[in-house]
């Protein structure tokens, strides 16, 4: 039954609302070994020279970014933003923007590089990257699965295979002794969906992941290990830290029908269902908060000619960002004003934008915050809000080239440099907290 309107509240963000920004290991940290780091080197080539091709129908400025998505280099992570070594700068800068939260990843790979093996440098780092935040008054936020993938887990059957729970939940322990009582804010994993699209279910028609099978049946072994591994390192973490918010950041699309009749309605049903609503209606009582990662609406329509009997579009009216996606602040309304049903929390995991200009980051994300405002005073309860991303970051098989940080950093020197919407995020914070 659809709870009924709460009449609008003046302040909507509350004294506590956590305002922040993310990112994930494998994308800022630099030098890592794991499945992806192979990958890389094996596709980089290639995804150079089919970048045309790929994309000079998709992105709005192709002669923007063709520099970038033609040169090979653009698709190793290498040293990517070497947050890694100066972690102590980006808080200074997160902090100077008024931030009080963070979002980032611990690298499975980099903290137990052999099975059961755990590297004590690495364990050190991920505490001594803790309390730099506290001592700057920043609450943590930390994901412990963030889409790169330990080499040996590969070699012991992957995230489908009998292993994965158990050394995930091992994994999660060890994290959970160094830094658990420190830590309030846990995401599991981040976008299964995703993981499932790309790695199960036959991923984009270039090379895209790595490993991308077409293959339903472990797909559904992926999600069952998911959803078990979720609830055992809910456990674990709340054995050190009993009032820890433990959850999964889900990568939420605002699907709409395109066309108004019964086989695109259908079509509809199923994306909305598969897989995160099958994953929430199986852990809503074993989590604590709802993690939304949210980016575009897309129009479903129904298509008898195609392959598949259906589309799935940017719509013609939302202006596109640098990758081609469609830019709708109202899907957020939509996406929190539907989990409401959960009666959890809810915090927005990831929101952003690619955008090399900086033209459109300090609209999108006014508008964003808009939405935002409106859906808390009907009735959502929103505790946070991340943007994606602190820093430019490798946008896994697309490389560099799309920009979204607040923080831009120089591909050769690593200076950073904040960005004119940076600032802009800063004053709103500082309005909205007042
Ligand atoms: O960069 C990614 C992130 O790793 C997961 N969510 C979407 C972001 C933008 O594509």
């Amino acid at each position: 039954m659809p709870r009924p309107k709460l009449i609008p509240v003046k302040e909507p963000f509350a004294k506590d609302f956590l305002w922040g920004a993310a990112t994930s290991a494998h994308q800022v940290e630099g030098h890592q070994h794991n499945n992806w780091s192979v990958w890389e080197a094996s596709v980089a080539d290639k995804l150079a020279k089919n970048a045309r091709s790929r994309l000079i129908n998709t992105v709005p400025d192709w002669k923007a970014i063709q520099a970038e998505a033609e040169d090979p280099v653009n698709y190793i992570s290498g040293s990517a933003a070497d947050h890694y070594n100066r972690y102590e700068e980006d808080f200074d800068l997160l902090k100077s923007l008024g931030c009080n939260a963070y979002r980032f990843s611990i690298e499975w790979s980099r903290v137990e590089t052999k099975p059961n093996q755990y590297n004590k440098a690495a364990l050190t780092h991920y505490r001594n990257m803790v309390q730099a935040l506290k001592k700057r008054g920043i609450t943590p936020m930390v994901t412990l699965h963030h889409f790169a993938d330990p080499i040996w887990l590969e070699d012991k059957g992957g995230w489908h295979g009998p292993a994965v729970v158990e050394s995930f939940t091992a994994f999660a322990r060890a994290i959970s002794k160094q830094i658990g009582q420190d830590i309030d804010y846990w995401c599991t994993v981040n976008e299964p969906g995703s993981y499932l699209l790309q790695r199960y279910l036959g991923g984009g028609a270039w090379p895209a992941w790595p490993t991308t099978v077409m293959n339903p049946s472990l797909g559904y072994k992926y999600l069952k290990n998911v959803i078990s591994a979720h609830k055992s390192v809910r456990k674990v973490i709340k054995e050190a830290n009993p009032k820890a918010m433990v959850g999964i950041a889900h990568g939420l699309l605002d699907y709409q029908l395109g066309r108004h009749d019964p086989l695109s309605w259908i079509f509809k049903k199923q994306l909305d269902y598969i897989p995160d609503t099958y994953i929430l209606n199986r852990i809503r009582n074993d989590t604590d908060f709802i993690g939304v990662n949210y980016y575009m609406r897309l129009l479903i329509k129904s298509r008898l000619s195609s392959p598949q009997y259906w589309t799935i579009k940017k719509a013609h009216d939302d202006p596109a960002n640098d990758m081609g996606w469609g830019i709708y602040p109202a899907g957020l309304y939509n996406i929190t004003q539907k989990l409401i049903r959960y009666n959890l929390p809810l915090i927005v995991t990831e929101n952003g934008i690619p955008d090399t200009k900086d033209n459109l980051r300090g609209k999108y994300i006014n508008d964003h915050l808009a939405e935002l405002a409106r859906s808390i005073s009907d009735g959502a309860d929103i505790r946070g809000y991340f943007y994606w991303s602190l820093l430019d970051n490798y946008e896994w098989s697309e490389g560099f080239w799309p920009k979204f940080g607040l923080v831009s950093i120089d591909r050769k020197t690593k200076n950073r440099t904040l960005r004119q919407s940076a600032l802009e995020y800063a004053s709103l914070i500082k309005k909205y907290s007042a």
